[in-house]
This record gives structure tokens, C-alpha cells and sequence, in this order.
């Protein structure tokens, strides 16, 4: 087994194992590569679902997505992604093209913390459709002093597609009222013990406690500066490749620009803490 970084600041590329068939020692060094590098790609994966659950078992409880119709019928903790971009009438279904888009971290909508998510490509286009990851340990690191003090103690509120909405015809009508959830925006990684910025400008609803104007120039200020040059990674997916990400450290977003009549088909599931 052989693990080197992706970007210079964030992921790892995993050549050289098997990841159903891993010795108890090659695991251990995967999930502490995991830990210090915050995403990791698994290169040259055969796997069915069974040994894809499996593996993402080993980083903790998977959880069937919120969004019940991307759901494989048979196994609800697998999402499959990328299926019906076009809608019956031959018009491109945006929820599901554009889905993922736009900077986020996973499941911040839930009421219990989403450790990571990972997904598993099958079907890649021949351009387009990478995803792009981002280090928040060195956003909050980069901040200046005066946010970093304004920010202190400060929590968001989210919900499923943020103040938009956006994509939440995905979800089912029972589910698209959820009150929202509450998190810090600054936090201390519970495994590795680094500060991060928690901040999620894509399902954002508001910060709390402090009044609108305030909400809305924090959410402007920090969505214009999480990103920190060269402190990202812009994946280039190739068939079978797994990548599980930190949700509670980074961003991500899908980088989109792939032709409509390709196919990009992933399986995915979540983790939690
Ligand atoms: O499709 C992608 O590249 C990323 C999708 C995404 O944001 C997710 O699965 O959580
Ligand atoms: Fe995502």
C-alpha cells in the first residue's frame, strides 16, 4: 500500500490495496492518513455494495440520506447519484444535474454531526465533473484576527438547501419542513483536536443570536474567505475511485461542466460521528 498527498494541504492517494480485503494494520494507517489529510482517494476499487458499506462502516454508523428517492431500493444506506438528469419530458432535471454544486459540507440540515461522506465512482464523464474539496482547519487559521474575535462563541442555523431552498423538491413533502439545526462556527475536531471553521454558506439559514444586518455580513465575510489558496484539491475522478471525506474540516462542491448526455454515476453514503 502506498499513500501520498493529493493537494498540498489536503487529501491523500491510496495505490496498492484492496480495500475488502484490508489487514487490521493497513486500516489503521488509512484512517490515520484520513485523519491528518482529511480526504482520502482509494485508487482502482472493484467493489460491490456490500464491501462499499462495509468500508464505510469502519469510519462509523451509515445513515440513509434525507433524500428518499436517490435511495437504492434494496439498500437504503447506499444513494445512488447521478440518475435521471433528465426529467420525462427530455428537459435537464437542475435538482439533480446541478446537485451538490456550490460550496458545502454534508448534512449540516441534521440534528446529529455528519462525520463523512463517501462516494464511489462508476460511470465518469470523459470532461467535467470533478469535485473540489477545501481545508477549513487553514480557513479559520487564515482569518483575521478581528472575524476570528467577532465569530467567537457564535452558532449557525441550517436547513435542507439553505436560505434558497435550493434542491429541496428532492425531498420528500414530510421532509421539507424540518426545523433548523444549530452549530458552532468554530470547532474543535473531536479526533484530532484542530480548530476548524465550521461554515456552510450553501445551507445556511442564518447566525444566530445576532441581528440580520450582522447574520448577513458574517455569512458574506466568511463565504469570502474560507477558501485559502492552495489549501484545496480539485478531484479528477477515474472509475474506481473512493473517496471518503471529513465533513466536520472541509468543504467540498461539484465542479459541475460535464455534457448532460454522459452519464456520472456514483454510489454514496453518509457517515456519522
Ligand atoms: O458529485 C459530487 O462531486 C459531490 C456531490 C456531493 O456534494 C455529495 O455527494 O455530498
Ligand atoms: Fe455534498
Amino acid at each position: 500500500m502506498h499513500i501520498e498527498p493529493a493537494g498540498e494541504h489536503i487529501g491523500a492517494i491510496v495505490t496498492g490495496v484492496d480495500v475488502a480485503r484490508l489487514s487490521e494494520r493497513d486500516w489503521q494507517a488509512l484512517y490515520s492518513a484520513w485523519l491528518d489529510h482529511s480526504v482520502l482517494i482509494v485508487r482502482d476499487q472493484e467493489l460491490d455494495i456490500a464491501s462499499f458499506l462495509d468500508y464505510g462502516r469502519r469510519f462509523g454508523r451509515v445513515k440513509p440520506h434525507l433524500v428518499r428517492r436517490a435511495r437504492h431500493p434494496d439498500h437504503p444506506d447506499l444513494t445512488v447519484m447521478g440518475l435521471g438528469t433528465r426529467k420525462q419530458d427530455g428537459s435537464v432535471n437542475k435538482s439533480i444535474y446541478n446537485r451538490g454544486q456550490g460550496w458545502h459540507t454534508d448534512g449540516p440540515w441534521d440534528h446529529e454531526v455528519c462525520k463523512a461522506t463517501q462516494l464511489y465512482g462508476l460511470e465518469i464523464p470523459s470532461v467535467g465533473g470533478d469535485t473540489l474539496f477545501a481545508n477549513m482547519y487553514a480557513a479559520y487559521a487564515a482569518l483575521p484576527d478581528d472575524l476570528k474575535r467577532r465569530i467567537a462563541g457564535l452558532d449557525a442555523h441550517y436547513v435542507y438547501g439553505g436560505r434558497n431552498r435550493t434542491g429541496v423538491d428532492l425531498l420528500e413533502p414530510e421532509d421539507q419542513d424540518r426545523p433548523p439545526t444549530r452549530y458552532p462556527l468554530v470547532r474543535t475536531h473531536p479526533e484530532t483536536g484542530r480548530t476548524s471553521l465550521y461554515f456552510n454558506p450553501f445551507h445556511i439559514l442564518r447566525i444566530a443570536d445576532v441581528d440580520d444586518a450582522e447574520s448577513d455580513a458574517i455569512i458574506e465575510e466568511l463565504t469570502a474567505q474560507m477558501i485559502v489558496p492552495g489549501a484545496d484539491y480539485r478531484h479528477q475522478w477515474r472509475p474506481g475511485d473512493l473517496v471518503t471525506w471529513d465533513n466536520r474540516c472541509t468543504l467540498h462542491a461539484a465542479a459541475g461542466g460535464y455534457p448532460i448526455e454522459e452519464r456520472r454515476i456514483h454510489w454514496r453514503c453518509t457517515i456519522m460521528q
